[in-house]
């Protein structure tokens, strides 16, 4: 057992002092005030909010730490297969409402916290979002592994601990304007692992050597060496004592000091360079969504990261002494997107330089270990790196890629003799000027499963981007995973009463864990108390948002009026420009109107909040455009609360979880075929908010489960986009009469002045409108006037939001972890749970 390694006298003084966590609100008290007195140096009488949301969330830290180390002794006992989820991003958002959420002490600490002086609403207000993320793809990392822990898997996740997030938005004169996020100044959160470093290697050069049997190997010797130093933030399960861990891997100068020789020699600002340099590494995250803009930084945190998580997962593989051969056995590392594609060349490195295993047996471990999931078809996002950039920064690496796509070649021509232009298309190096290296080529080649993330997504790489590769490794390969949100976080965080009324129905919360249960509520439907509590709860909801609204934005709205939000990354695809056009279209057509027509009209909030990555020109017009037009329009006499235009700003996790349970409709409205998947769509239904929205991404999947009279779909479908873009550049390409009078408007200068919004029309009128935003505006504006219609039948909008509600199970990140699980990584769950922490059946 675990406990055998230790003598007995020694067992038996470690076991007398064991510390436990605090189990009720007494103990919580104690663990708050200690927290303040000491780690603090605080008392109370300057114990303010601040002080004490870190004390509480100390306390709560400690506790999860105990589990945590009990969790890890379990699987290092049950010695079962774990899996590594390697990401660049994890949009987290704050830590400890969810975890007195998953722990289930969050009455205890409301009613200790309340004792002490504090509301605990206030408390967890304080925290500073942790978001080392962009948008969908971090923040589905995150629903992962809330799910992974919660059902119980030995589980990992493995990212870089950026010393900025996410810029912070403000919105000045309609303009975005990035701030940096430091968001570590006290972390209470993460633990730093100064015993857990890894030495990384750059540049430097390649050369052969002989080892002890002869055999000719290849060593790199690196020019530069970074120190990675791991922080774990320990992930709590729901009702659970399982708690996962997050390593996130910080970059320090591998001295660790700065250069003495050149400080005593007076040259101060020199000697701290190469700290700085080194620093740098994890300094701050990129803020692009959906674009890769091949920058060497980017790729120096791509292999810093691979390279010390490798090295972890490698170093924990061997403490169990087994075989090589082994390895996929007990570890399965998935690549969330292609971001990791290097851990692939790494592993083959280790195993070949440094482990001496042959090409070929190590080139089965790796394809065996890896599973890569794909996350987007623009072209923009897929990442290639110039071969020059590799040549220099890594070029041991480049020469396996170089080994790897000849054998990839060799095997392609033997089973397609003579079809050049094939080899030349599924080359892992791309013939261009420069060469570059094509990332999402080389993930394929180096895993034995690929997966989409929604199923028109799945069958879109199949036909498309990933075609030729079906054809060279058969269809199997190719799966899909639809993703999941997690309902813990997405329902009872962040709709506390609707959970509690979907408790009433369902009999307990074991729906949170099984969330198809919600199926239950569909009985209920013609309950009265039920369906005014129902829309009681959406209302107050709104009520909520709306003083958010007047707090940043000064525009007062009314609760009653139709909430209607599109918040999500500005891009060009996901077609926040329709939408505003569509509102200009409306407040046209308002104007048009005689007072009398307008008092038919039904109210409406249109709510936007979304970041512009900071170089995407484009997008920061829109956001531009939308406060120009919330201007004019707030603004109007004539229309008063017939509508209203807000740009909330800053939109991040946290804010979402205000705005996702207030809307009535959101807005999901991407160019067919071009949203992979789509989760926040998932987040609004769940939460009894109906949507429109394109043919597109998960949408589909969503529209199948709660059937078609609960969605608002609209708009060309993927399968035409190809040849309406063709006839838009051939053609004689005419845009649509109402958008047309919407560009005049735009024009004559009605929002400002015209000049700054030339590009978002032009894309449109002139340059062949990619996007489609012509073709699909007259649908957009029809079903949007059937969005109105079905408003006013509130009793049908209710039973719509409750069927959409209780058909909402399938979209669980637990369902999503699951078929990972079963299809992909081939894990068990560490089923038992002992209170001794064995893992021994009770
Ligand atoms: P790692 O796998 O070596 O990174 O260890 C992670 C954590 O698991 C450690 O901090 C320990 O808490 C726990 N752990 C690892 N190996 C053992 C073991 O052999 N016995 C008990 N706990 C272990
Ligand atoms: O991943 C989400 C999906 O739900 C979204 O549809 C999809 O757009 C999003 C490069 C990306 N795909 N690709 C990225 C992010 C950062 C970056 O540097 C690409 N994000 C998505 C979850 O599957």
């Amino acid at each position: 057992t675990v406990e055998a390694s230790i003598p007995e006298p020694q067992r038996e003084a470690w076991t007398k002092h064991q510390v436990s966590g605090f189990k009720d609100k007494d103990e919580f008290e104690s663990e708050v005030v200690r927290h303040v007195e000491t780690t603090l140096a605080r008392s109370m009488f300057n114990c303010d909010e601040s002080a004490a949301y870190s004390a509480a969330s100390l306390a709560f830290r400690d506790r999860l730490i105990l589990e945590w180390n009990r969790t890890q002794q379990r699987q290092t006992f049950a010695d079962s297969k774990r899996v590594y989820y390697l990401s660049l991003e994890f949009l987290m958002g704050r830590a400890l409402d969810n975890a007195m959420l998953n722990i289930g002490l969050k009455d205890v600490a409301k009613s200790g916290l309340s004792e002490l002086g504090f509301r605990i609403e206030d408390i967890i207000e304080q925290e500073h979002d942790a978001a080392l993320g962009n948008g969908g793809l971090g923040r589905l990392a995150a629903c992962f592994l809330d799910s992974l822990a919660s059902l119980n898997y030995p589980a990992w996740g493995y990212g870089l601990r950026y010393r900025y997030g996410i810029f912070k938005q403000e919105i000045i004169d309609g303009y975005q304007v990035e701030v940096p996020d430091y968001w570590l100044d006290f972390n209470p959160w993460e633990f730093p692992r100064h015993d857990v470093t890894v030495d990384i290697q750059f540049y430097g050069y390649v050369h052969k050597v002989q080892d002890e049997s002869g055999r000719f190997v290849s060593r790199w010797e690196g020019g530069e060496t970074v120190k990675a130093v791991a922080y774990d933030v320990p992930i709590p399960g729901y009702d659970t004592p399982s708690t996962n861990n997050l390593r996130l891997w910080s970059s320090k100068a591998a001295s660790g000091e700065f250069d003495f020789q050149k400080f005593n020699n007076g040259e101060y600002e020199s000697s701290v360079a190469d700290q700085q340099r080194a620093e740098t590494i994890s300094a701050v995250l990129y803020p692009n969504d959906n674009l890769e803009r091949g920058k060497e930084l980017r790729l120096k945190q791509q292999y810093f990261w691979v390279a010390a998580s490798l090295y972890d997962i490698v170093r924990r593989f061997k403490k169990s002494k087994r075989a090589w051969r082994e390895f996929p056995d007990q570890v399965a590392i998935q690549l969330n997107d292609t971001h990791p594609t290097l851990a692939i060349v790494e592993l083959q490195r280790i195993l070949v330089d440094l482990e001496g295993l042959e090409w070929d047996e190590a080139w089965n471990i790796v394809t065996a270990t890896f599973g890569y999931t794909n996350h987007t078809v623009l072209p923009e996002a897929l990442e290639k790196w110039p071969v020059g950039l590799f040549q220099h920064l890594l070029p041991r690496h480049l020469q396996i890629i170089y080994d790897i796509n000849l054998f990839f070649l060799q095997s392609v021509e033997r089973k397609f003799p003579g079809d050049r232009d094939l080899l030349r298309r599924v080359s892992i190096i791309e013939e261009s000027q420069p060469k570059m290296v094509r990332m999402a080529f080389l993930a394929i080649v180096g895993s034995h499963k690929v997966n989409g993330v929604a199923e028109l997504h799945s069958d879109l790489i199949k036909t498309t981007i990933f075609k030729d590769f079906v054809n060279i490794f058969g269809v199997d390969k190719f799966t899909n995973v639809t993703n999941g949100i997690t309902p813990r976080r997405w329902l009872h965080q962040a709709n506390p009463r609707l959970s509690a009324l979907i408790k009433s129905k369902v009999g307990s919360l074991d729906f949170l864990k099984d969330l198809t249960l919600l199926n239950k509520i569909e009985l209920s439907i013609n309950d009265k108390e039920f369906r005014r509590e129902w829309a009681d709860i959406k209302y107050s909801n709104k009520v909520r948002l709306a003083k958010h609204i007047k707090e940043s934005t000064g525009v007062s709205v009314d609760p009653s009026a139709l909430f209607d939000v599109q918040v999500k990354r500005i891009h060009e695809y996901k077609r926040q420009q329709l939408n505003i056009f569509g509102v200009i279209h409306r407040y046209l057509t308002l104007k048009a109107q005689s007072p009398e027509e307008r008092k038919k009209a039904q109210p409406r909030v249109t709510i936007f909040g979304g970041k512009a990555a900071p170089g995407y020109w484009m997008a920061k017009q829109i956001i531009h455009l939308i406060n120009t037009v919330g201007n004019v329009v707030n603004n109007d006499k004539d229309i008063g609360d017939l509508l209203k235009v807000v740009f909330l700003e800053d939109y991040n996790v946290s804010k979402a979880e205000i705005i996702t349970p207030a809307s009535d409709i959101s807005e999901h409205i991407s160019t067919a075929g071009t949203e992979a998947s789509g989760t926040s769509n998932m987040k609004f239904v769940l939460n009894g908010g109906l949507i429109i929205g394109t043919c597109d991404g998960a949408n589909i999947e969503i529209t199948r489960e709660i059937g078609e009279n609960n969605i608002f779909l609209f708009g060309n479908l993927a399968e035409d986009v190809e040849d309406l873009r063709h006839s838009h550049t051939y053609g004689n390409h005419q845009i649509d009469p109402d958008l047309a009078k919407v560009f005049e408007e735009i024009e004559k200068g009605t929002f400002g002045n015209p000049h700054d919004f030339a590009s978002l029309i032009s894309a449109v009128r002139d340059h062949g409108d990619y996007y489609l935003v012509s073709d699909d505006f007259r649908s957009y504006i029809e079903t949007h006037a059937l969005v109105d219609e079905a408003y006013k039948n509130q009793e049908e909008w209710i039973t719509k939001s409750i069927t959409s509600v209780a058909r909402m199970g399938f979209f669980s990140s637990d369902r999503c972890i699951n078929e990972y699980a079963e299809g992909i990584w081939n894990i068990e769950p560490l089923k038992t749970q002992t209170k001794d922490g064995t893992g021994k059946d009770e």
